[in-house]
């Protein structure tokens, strides 16, 4: 039986756990241990980096979103979905890309650590939204893609922008670079199918499902296009509604 394999061992997994700890202590001299608790540590540090950007940056946009109920009574934003990148995800994506899994390649190479999604009302919404956020002083543009102009072959639509923030820490500021996701509901229920369907997954789709989804793709942008025109409307007929109802 080889000892390093701990399926055969059958143990649960907490005593698989101390059982490789104690083992990885018995066998690893102290500089090695200290390299390894040094590496951890350093690495738990650079994720915190970046679950700060996340949270400045829900605060930025539940801001964005009050304000604007203020001025326009509505509010513009749905809801707001933020993601750490999972480390298994960093360590495969640097590796297909045929990147280092450095710390300083992370975070040279990778825009998409910290991921916020924003999922706007109406199709407008997602460009005053994006507009808004970026023209903060403390934001920076790095790039951005319009998939809703320019939809990708599949049929995907949303407006992805990569920009740098900063975060004051106790004893230090860094600039820290997000990846934020706007796209209206429409948008949103399309891209959650398909990526149940079809995205990063390895077996084909066939050609009927595509042209589904293609088709569907097509049905949720006339869908927003025709929500965007009624918006537009509301504006005129309801201020006649509410001045008749305040003269009651
Ligand atoms: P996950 O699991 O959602 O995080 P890059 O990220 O820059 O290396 P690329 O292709 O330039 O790669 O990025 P792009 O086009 O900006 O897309 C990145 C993210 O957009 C993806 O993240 C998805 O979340 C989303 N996305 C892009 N294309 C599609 C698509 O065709 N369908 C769906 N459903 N989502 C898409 P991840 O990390 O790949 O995946």
């Amino acid at each position: 039986m080889n000892n390093d394999d701990n399926t055969s061992l059958n143990l649960p997994s907490t005593q698989t756990d101390s059982y490789y700890i104690s083992r990885l202590r018995s066998t690893t001299d102290d500089a090695t241990l200290k390299w390894i608790s040094d590496k951890t540590a350093e690495f738990v540090k650079f994720m915190s980096y970046y679950r700060c950007a996340l949270m400045e940056l829900e605060t930025k946009f539940k801001v964005l979103n009050e304000g604007y109920s203020l001025t326009h009574d509505r509010n513009p934003i749905s809801s707001i979905q933020t993601r750490l990148k999972s480390p298994q995800s960093i360590k495969e994506k640097l590796l297909r890309k045929n990147l280092g899994t450095s710390i300083s390649s992370m975070e040279n190479n990778l825009n998409d650590i910290a991921g916020v999604r924003v999922i706007c009302t109406f199709l407008d919404d997602v460009y005053t939204v994006a507009e808004t956020l970026i023209q903060q002083d403390d934001v920076k543009l790095i790039s951005f893609k319009d998939y809703i102009v320019n939809p990708k072959e599949n049929g995907y639509r949303s407006l992805h922008l990569v920009v740098a923030i900063p975060i004051f820490l106790s004893n230090e500021k860094r600039t820290v670079k997000a990846e934020i996701q706007l796209r209206t509901i429409a948008m949103d229920s399309w891209a959650s199918l398909e990526h149940q369907i079809r995205y990063k997954k390895d077996v084909s789709v066939s050609d009927d499902v595509a042209k589904d989804l293609l088709d569907c793709a097509w049905l949720s942008t006339l869908l927003d296009q025709k929500m965007n025109s009624l918006l537009h409307r509301i504006p005129a007929e309801g201020s006649k509604e509410q001045t008749e109802i305040k003269f009651w």
